[in-house]
């Protein structure tokens, strides 16, 4: 059985791709860089994060990109020993973008943008005689059509040339349900398949398919669309939808797609954001079938991650793990003598924050910093977004744990000694019974040298509540002056 969630943690979108013998797997990132994460495995069970292949701010120039906008909906392919993602970066400039690679790790070219590629979610596919088809969804994202969708489109493109060889056409675009998207067109046998998304990326969201004798159609939608979907249903992986196919190593087929984990009674409440699952798929008269998206937890083994980076590495920060908002971690912090280093210009509110940080894989985690604020301010964060995070921020020998929740800011704030502190957040899921705890998100507490100073309901930093693509990414970040780290410390459990 393959383990679900495949990615835990803020890895929406997933698309994948199997090539000479391992998968590879790439996931949206918005305004964060490095942009679009690699992740690489042989079974399908066991994931290594290799890379990302936005390293360079100037490959996807999310600097001016609203939150929530830039790096949306990447899709990963393989032809003659080349790589290809093609992906949109939506509200700025460089539109749909194509990067190729050798090695799925890296280096990734700067991308050439194609023109008359407009909307989202672009996928990359040929036919037999090598004619490259690029089809995506057609929403407009910016200007006086903002919001217009025109459904599923496509194109031929020259990708040498970057450009469009055509008008877009419309293909199929599913039952009706609002926001046909995240095309994926494949071959399989005897037909052209199109499978998409409807419903919204919400507790709606579904998978749709429709077959057709090329890649232009004409297409038949299954008659029983959406084919997979978990609304209406309680079960503990919500929002399926999304998916891209793949073969497995057994020579089935299997579907990898973003869910939620909504927690609380009422499953209300998703604190990592959307996550990448996998379900296995049968065919029955020329259809893919998926099986609903169950969870499976990783075994005893695999269940604690740990995670420890104590600065004494100069490189740690390379670790393809560490993110920045709207700029590299390596231009806003800094690792020499067993530490690393932090100078602060602006607070959390920033849409350039001085903070770097890793997704929160699991929902049961413990965080942890070795802070010394004496020539500044700063700590330890979770943030979603610019309205939405919490901190223990130091300053001198005070400690302030501070929450802000869309324009609504509460703090609490405890004195401790002077040197290194330690700052900690501990995470878990809401206690069971019928309270108000229990309907919530997790609970998260935050320490300060062993004392505890805040204990809150996650509810307010989950993405139902932030409204958000993104999910909790927790790390170390200065506000003022400098402020330098002694380690950083993540425990996660499935458990
Ligand atoms: C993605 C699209 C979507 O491009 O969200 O709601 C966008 N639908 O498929 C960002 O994940």
């Amino acid at each position: 059985m393959l383990p679900n969630p495949l990615i835990p943690g803020f890895n929406p979108d997933p698309s994948i791709v199997l090539a000479d013998g391992a998968y590879y797997l790439v996931t949206s990132t918005f305004e964060y860089l490095p942009g679009i994460a690699v992740y690489r495995s042989t079974d399908l069970v066991t994931w290594a994060h290799i890379g990302n292949v936005a390293t360079r701010p100037g490959q996807v120039s999310v600097d001016g990109a609203p939150t929530g906008g830039g790096v949306w909906a990447p899709t990963i392919r393989y032809r003659d020993g080349v790589f290809y993602v093609i992906v949109t970066i939506a509200m700025s400039p460089r539109g749909c973008v194509v990067f190729t690679a050798a090695n799925p790790a890296g280096p990734w070219s700067d991308g050439i943008t194609i023109d008359g590629v407009g909307g989202i979610d672009p996928d990359l596919a040929w036919d037999e005689d090598g004619t490259a088809y690029v089809t995506f969804s057609g929403l407009d994202t910016s200007g006086e059509q903002m919001g217009q969708h025109l459904g599923i489109q496509q194109v031929r493109v020259d990708l040498g040339a970057g450009k469009a060889l055509e008008a877009p056409r419309s293909l199929w675009s599913g039952t009706g349900l609002k926001f046909p998207e995240a095309p994926h067109l494949y071959r399989h046998g005897d037909y052209w398949y199109l499978l998409i998304a409807e419903g919204g990326t919400e507790r709606g969201h579904g998978v749709s398919v429709a077959r057709g004798p090329s890649p232009e159609g004409p297409f038949e939608g299954h008659p029983a669309n959406p084919v997979l979907s978990a609304r209406s249903t309680s079960r503990p992986i919500q929002n399926t939808g999304h998916a891209d196919l793949v073969a497995t190593p057994d020579g089935g087929t299997a579907l990898v797609l973003l869910g939620m984990r909504p927690l609380g009674l009422t499953q209300a409440f998703s604190p990592l954001g959307r996550e990448t699952f996998i379900t296995p798929v049968s065919w029955a008269d020329g259809w893919p079938a998926p099986e609903p998206v169950l969870l499976a937890p990783r075994d005893a083994v695999d269940a604690l991650v740990e995670e420890v980076f104590d600065f004494g590495d100069p490189a740690a920060l390379e670790d393809p793990g560490w993110l920045a908002v709207r700029a590299t971690p390596g231009s806003v912090a800094s690792v020499s003598d067993g530490r690393l280093v932090i100078t602060g210009y602006a607070g959390l509110d920033d849409p350039h924050p001085q903070f770097v940080g890793r997704r929160q894989r699991h929902l049961t985690a413990t965080v942890s910093a070795a802070v010394d604020a004496s020539g500044g301010a700063g700590g330890l964060a979770a943030r979603y977004d610019e309205e939405h995070w919490i901190c223990l921020e130091a300053r001198g020998t005070f400690v302030t744990a501070r929450a802000h929740v869309a324009g609504v800011a509460q703090s609490w704030q405890v004195t401790v000694p002077a040197g290194d502190v330690e700052l900690r957040m501990e995470m878990t899921p809401p206690p069971a019974g019928f309270s108000a705890a229990a309907m919530g998100g997790d609970r998260i507490r935050l320490l300060a040298a062993g004392t505890l100073v805040a204990e809150l309901d996650g509810r307010y930093w989950t993405a139902e509540t932030c409204a958000s693509f993104t999910g909790r990414v927790i790390g170390l970040y200065a506000s003022a002056g400098t402020v330098s780290f002694a380690g950083f410390r993540y425990r996660g459990t499935e458990g």
